[in-house]
């Protein structure tokens, strides 16, 4: 029984550290990021979805994110990143030429 105890404990544990990453959900809708900004705390890992919800592929990048990646029309990725000092990191689509900005504070 106190090992089942133990068991459940453990799991909720890391359930919880799963949980910390802070969360941003990022759209691409007729080739513009919705929003365009977007907010994060510093010295936080963040977990950063990006969903197209184009037709067409967009190639998502950022030089300061050092982030590169081809997503799919009606695809979404997601990035794990940080923990990032307080600053604005920017953020385009290679195809469409948007910008979006990322700011941490
Ligand atoms: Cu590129």
């Amino acid at each position: 029984m106190f090992r089942i105890l133990t068991f459940i404990i453990l799991c909720c544990v890391s359930l919880l550290a799963t949980a910390q990453d802070f969360e941003i959900r990022l759209s691409i809708e007729q080739n513009k990021f919705v929003p365009s900004e977007i907010k994060a705390p510093a010295g936080q890992k963040i977990k950063l979805l990006v969903l197209n919800k184009d037709d067409t592929p967009e190639e998502f990048e950022s030089v300061p994110l050092n982030l590169e990646k081809i997503i799919n029309g009606g695809s979404r990725e997601i990035f794990f990143i940080g923990p990032l000092t307080a600053g604005n990191y920017s953020f385009f689509g290679e195809f469409s030429g948007t910008q979006g900005m990322l700011v941490v504070e």
